[in-house]
């Protein structure tokens, strides 16, 4: 996999870089909208591309219960599925392990979920799970792995552990032996666990480095634990995982945990607080966020972020949008998606533009100071 880092920053681990797939090149530091089920809800990819979104996230778990293995296969893959000509990542199914404990029963082999569709038995193993997402077609795929609950007994956290590393070997094993479907290549990434516990975590991540993946992703984090802990996991991630690979953060997080986490090295990112916070009608402003159902917006003409350069900031105020809300038009869903995308990427952008500027430290500190100054 092709990544070039750009420049890095002199007071913190922070780096700017481009990681190129065959569906086009990624500037990073960057976040990732998260399209579960081919689709970032309520927003089209030509939107996505006019919010500046360069990758986005689906997940193997949801696709091969809906629509399956077969449709995606005739359809010729998810970018032409859904027509998004820009990369994609999918993530395993690992989270999945987590978020669905009542409806899984994890073993050497694999994991037996049972559906939350319908009831009926799925069992996914570290090779087929590289199998479905040759057929998804992502050009950034994940291994299973077992994402721990926090907090966890360390014999758990590491026994755990020691399962996700055997069966990243057998889904690195599985993807270097396979071939991609549709004639461009396709990369995978390493996900360490380990929880909050240095040596577990650390010796995650040696052994993933072993296995020389494209990429490696910090998994189990932001599961509970507080944020320095995930901080401190960050640091020593850092020393560990090669400077010339991509390092992705899955599911974090807010505006503050992802410049945190740039400022230690991180590249990637995917979370769903923009799209499902805006589907709440909470929205993001460069001075914190502002739920629009309140009545005292019923008449705020004001954009929701006033100076904010961008197309829904640019067409429509805060009233109008309460009012969609309010009386329940899905225009109004869709505008807080798209103001809350349109700012995590704004942070992204602005995180690498000050990265390569080489005063991001400075201004990641002015940035939180008013976002959390309330002055909306
Ligand atoms: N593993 C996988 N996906 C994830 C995570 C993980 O640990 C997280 C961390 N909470 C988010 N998404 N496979």
């Amino acid at each position: 996999m092709k990544f070039s880092v750009l420049s890095t920053d002199r007071h913190s681990a922070a780096r700017c870089g481009v990681l190129s797939t065959s569906h086009g090149d990624i500037p990073t530091p960057i976040f990732m909208p998260v399209g579960t089920r081919a689709s970032v809800k309520s927003v089209e990819p030509n939107e996505l591309k006019a919010l500046d979104a360069k990758i986005i996230l689906a997940n193997t778990y949801h696709l091969y219960l809906k629509p399956g293995n077969d449709i995606l296969f005739k359809a010729g893959g998810v970018h032409r599925f859904m027509n998004w000509d820009g990369p994609l990542l999918t993530d395993s199914g690992g989270y999945q392990v987590y978020s669905l404990t009542d409806l899984r029963k994890i073993s050497e082999e694999g994991v037996m979920f049972k559906s939350h569709l319908d009831g009926s038995k799925l069992h996914f193993t570290p090779e087929n799970v590289v199998d479905t997402q040759r057929i998804i077609g992502s050009d950034i795929m994940m291994p299973l792995d077992e994402c721990p609950p926090w907090p966890a007994e360390k014999e758990y956290v590491q026994k755990s552990g020691e399962l996700t590393l055997r069966w990243a070997e057998r889904a690195r094993k599985h993807f270097l032996s396979t071939r991609p479907h549709y004639g461009y290549e396709q990369f995978q990434f390493g996900i360490t666990q380990g929880g909050t516990f240095d040596d577990l975590r650390a010796h995650s991540s040696r052994a993933l480095v072993d296995m020389d993946f494209d990429g490696y992703a910090v998994g189990g984090m932001a599961v509970g634990e507080p944020a320095e802990e995930m901080y401190r996991m960050l640091e020593l991630s850092h020393t560990i995982l090669p400077e010339s690979k991509p390092r992705y953060l899955m599911g974090v997080g807010t505006p503050a945990n992802i410049l945190n986490a740039i400022e230690r090295g991180i590249d990637m990112f995917d979370c769903v607080i923009p799209t499902r916070e805006g589907r709440n009608g909470r929205v993001y402003t460069r001075k914190g966020t502002i739920n629009l159902r309140a009545g005292k917006y019923a008449d705020d003409f004001r954009p929701i972020d006033e100076g904010f350069d961008n197309h829904v900031c640019r067409n429509y105020s805060r009233a109008y949008i309460r009012h969609l809300l309010n009386v329940g038009e899905i225009l109004g869903l869709k505008l807080c998606t798209m103001q809350n995308l349109s700012f995590y990427l704004w942070l992204t952008r602005t995180a690498r533009e000050h990265i390569a500027a080489g005063d991001f430290t400075d201004w990641k500190e002015s940035f939180l100071m008013e976002f959390n100054s309330n002055d909306k």
